[in-house]
């Protein structure tokens, strides 16, 4: 499980996820050609309906949709639970007759196939609505062929209206769909000003406030799993779990980064993992009795010769997005081995000085003038604290 230095932040293989496209915090995303201003307007209002299915429709997108005509909004809807209707199916219904003649926008190219429920592209074509704007392209093979569709009945079809946004809003989905190997991680720190962890005694202490943490709370609410490394089990006896958000339709499982097999019986992870799922990754070299006896609760021992070989296996036990929470080692592992695609800080307004712990201490060091810069994808603020996201890998 060593981490290799030659990979990853520290060698700059950054890249934006959504091409060229400004952050979409900018508020100043690049037009798709054919659009106007208000196409703007309402796929950023199809975008907030998508968001409402956070935690509800995974391992389906996030998807919204809203029908204008008149430069009216007459329907609204969205994609509220895996295996119902889908967004623009919602949005049909609510508009009614009105639709005939209406522009649809979705935040999602309408899927063309019959899945579980659909196809989209059919309802809209008997609805009779005139034109169609989408976001992004639906990487989906199953699902994808939408818009050509859309156009063989007639439709005109504008697709790239707030795409970075959009891209942004289903990132583990695409990622999942392209990628069927590693899982989509997010890395998530809170941090003080000067950017560490806790203080010269490193005891642990929320840094962050109740608005942030509840906003970590949605995050994990997003997760197929949740990962912290040992050091941090052995210090806080963490229980991982969605608690300050709504519930999730399937709870997220648990990870330790735990190359020795170091986690206690008696901790609450190893208590619970009977009933929601842990999982342990160590190394190769781990005490047999200890993995015997962990296996023996119930957890689920990984026993791997490198970190991404973990990640592997946990793709395999169906985790598509990995949200890690620390500490600082498992978090410089994770990235110099380039295996973060977001990176998450919430920064509070404090400053731990001297001898603090720093977040980023075991990366190799880097001169300010070569050091690979992030892309901010999101930045905003939670009561006093300043959350940013970060594109690390643009896959
Ligand atoms: C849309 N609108 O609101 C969503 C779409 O199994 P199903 O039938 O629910 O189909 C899931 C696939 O459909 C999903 O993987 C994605 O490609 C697309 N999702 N499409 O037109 C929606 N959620
Ligand atoms: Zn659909």
């Amino acid at each position: 499980m060593a981490a290799s230095p030659t990979k990853g932040i520290a060698s700059g293989l950054l890249a934006s996820p959504s091409g060229s496209d400004p952050s979409p915090h900018s508020g100043t995303e690049a037009h798709a050609p054919g659009s106007t201003p208000d196409d703007v307007r309402f796929m950023r209002r199809a975008l907030a309906l998508a968001e409402r299915g956070a935690g509800q429709v995974a391992p389906n997108p996030k998807v919204g949709a809203v029908i204008v005509r008149d430069g009216v909004i007459v329907g609204e809807g969205w994609h509220q639970q895996f295996g119902g209707p889908h967004a623009e199916v919602h949005a049909l219904a609510a508009a009614g007759p009105a639709a005939a003649g209406a522009t649809a926008y979705v935040s999602l190219e309408p899927c063309n196939h019959r899945g579980k429920t659909g196809p989209c592209t059919e309802a809209l074509i008997a609805a009779r609505v005139s034109r169609v704007v989408c976001a992004m392209r639906d990487p989906n093979p199953v699902a994808a062929g939408g818009i050509e569709r859309l156009r063989s009945a007639g439709i005109e079809v504008v697709t790239g209206v707030c795409a970075s946004a959009a891209h942004m809003q289903n990132a583990t989905f695409v990622h999942a769909v392209r990628h069927q190997v590693l899982p989509f991680v997010t890395l998530k720190l809170a941090v003080s000003i000067d950017g560490a962890l806790a203080g010269p005694s490193r005891q642990r202490a929320w840094l962050t406030g109740p608005e942030s943490q509840a906003a970590v709370h949605a995050m994990r609410a997003e997760a197929d799993a949740i990962g912290v490394g040992i050091g941090t089990v052995l210090a806080d006896d963490p229980a991982l779990t969605v608690r300050l958000a709504p519930p999730p339709r399937v709870s997220p499982a648990r990870v330790v980064f735990d190359r020795r097999a170091r986690l206690p019986q008696g901790s609450l992870l190893a208590a619970t993992a009977r009933e929601l799922p842990v999982h342990l990754i160590t190394g190769v070299e781990a005490p047999a009795a200890r993995v015997e006896a962990l296996t023996g609760i119930g957890v689920t021992v990984h026993a791997v010769k490198e970190l991404a070989d973990g990640l592997r296996s946990l793709r395999l036990a169906g985790v598509r997005h990995l949200f890690v929470e620390g500490g600082a080692q498992i978090a410089s592992a994770l990235l110099n081995d380039g295996l973060v695609h977001h990176l998450v800080i919430f920064q509070a307004p404090v400053i731990l000085g001297a001898g603090a712990v720093c977040a980023f201490a075991a990366l190799p060091g880097q001169d300010a003038t070569t050091a690979p810069r992030l892309t901010v994808l999101d930045r905003r603020g939670y009561g006093d604290d300043l959350m940013t996201r970060y594109a690390v890998s643009g896959d």
